[in-house]
């Protein structure tokens, strides 16, 4: 795999004055993904699961057809355990209002980790406020890992536990499987978020067990607006409709209605179909790339910065010191500099990075920091563009007045 050639298809890359490394926030998209959504609406356009004519029947099929993809790419076992939604948020909102209103009640328990996204903090702070739940949080050591005492928070009393694959600051993988394994033996349902994982590593939700995964296309190369969940059949046949108007009906009367078979309850509204089919295109791309040069790549690429950080003395790291940890991700502070002036520098120099809380302020409290910054970088990244960056960064302190 030649990283010259897979550049080539990412026509944003091709101003090399630019490095972007804040792919955690969203990747970047090949000509692929972008024909594909072209192409869609050059030739199929029309409103799909409407029309019974030509054009609609194709963006139906079109629709379909990505959703077919999108249960392989999981290992689902079937597409009907694949809602499509704007992203994860709004599938794991999805989960929480249609199932965690309904089935969590006064003095149950919700336990999640301190390493979770506000996407999977707040929907269940709603849900304990208005069932009268009780929300717990299972806090990581100094390994980054959860220990037995924390994981025994998981009780008899627990009726959901929902816990990110993959942390978007520390970059860590939690062990899901382990985590599913607990929480199935005391009967509660497992939501993971998997807006980090999705991208970066082979997910096979029946391998891990996971009742509900929820994710989004636009960090794996997909457009903004498109994302999925994934939950066991008879979890969704069970919950009612999130969302309710056209196209998730069966019948409806004046004063009531029935609704579709799943997924299509799932889906009120005319469905984002042209995003579907970049979603599709996207999945095409990874497969072709495959994980195996992904987590090469990433691995390859944070060793580097890691090895660079270690000769910086004034640089902090947060996460962990192996390279295969991360995800692609390092968060880092530089001493003395805010985060949001260490990203102003850089800017400065065309280098995109992230800084603030990063929509985890729970993690950052826990860390004992208001605000990090961060680089995360993807399969397409260089070593040349982690040199730069390091470079960069050696040159953040002299621009805010410091002697190094
Ligand atoms: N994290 C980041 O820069 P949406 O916005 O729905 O596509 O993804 C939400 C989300 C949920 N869980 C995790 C672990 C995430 O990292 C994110 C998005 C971005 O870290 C934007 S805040």
């Amino acid at each position: 795999m030649d990283i010259k050639d897979i550049r080539a298809d990412f026509p944003i890359l091709s101003d090399e004055r630019y490095i972007y490394f804040d792919n955690a926030a969203t990747s970047q998209r090949p000509r692929q993904v972008l024909e594909a959504v072209a192409d869609f609406y050059k030739t199929t356009n029309a409103n799909p699961l409407r029309g019974l004519y030509e054009w609609s029947v194709g963006a139906t099929e079109a629709y379909e057809k990505a959703r077919v993809k999108v249960a392989q790419f999981l290992n689902a076992e079937s597409e009907t355990e694949i809602v499509f939604t704007r992203n994860a948020t709004e599938a794991i909102n999805l989960v929480a209002y249609s199932y965690g209103l309904y089935n969590l009640h006064e003095g149950d328990e919700i336990v999640i980790s301190i390493m979770e996204h506000h996407s999977n903090i707040l929907p269940w702070q709603m849900v304990a406020e208005k069932t009268g739940a009780v929300l717990k949080y299972m806090e990581y050591d100094e390994k980054l890992e959860f220990s037995d005492e924390e994981l025994s928070k998981i009780t008899d009393k627990t009726k959901l536990v929902a816990v990110t694959y993959v942390s978007n600051v520390l970059g860590v993988t939690n062990p899901i499987r382990k985590i599913a394994k607990l929480a199935h033996e005391k009967g509660a349902v497992v939501v993971v978020d998997g807006a980090q994982s999705t991208p970066h590593k082979k997910v096979d939700v029946r391998d891990i067990d996971a009742d509900f995964y929820a994710f989004s296309g636009h960090k794996m190369l997909a457009p903004m607006g498109i994302g999925a969940l994934y939950a066991k059949k008879k979890l969704l046949e069970d919950m009612p409709p999130f969302l309710t108007g056209g196209e998730m009906i069966e019948l409806v009367t004046r004063d009531s209605a029935t609704y579709a078979e799943v997924p299509h309850k799932f889906e009120a509204g005319t469905v984002n179909a042209g995003d579907a089919v970049g979603l599709a295109a996207a999945i095409d791309y990874i497969n072709d790339v495959g994980f195996d040069f992904i987590e090469a790549q990433e691995k390859k690429l944070t060793a580097l910065t890691l090895s660079a950080f270690k000769d910086i003395p004034y640089v902090t790291l947060y996460g962990a010191e192996e390279a295969e940890r991360h995800s692609g991700i390092v968060t880092f502070n530089i001493e003395g500099c805010h985060p949001h002036d260490v990203s102003s520098v850089l800017d400065s120099e065309h280098i995109c990075i992230r800084a603030g809380h990063h929509c985890a302020q729970p993690l950052l409290k826990y860390i004992g920091v208001n605000a990090t910054a961060r680089a995360s970088m993807y399969f397409y990244n260089t070593e040349e563009e982690v040199e730069r960056f390091v470079e960069g960064l050696k040159r953040v302190r002299g621009w805010l007045g410091y002697d190094v």
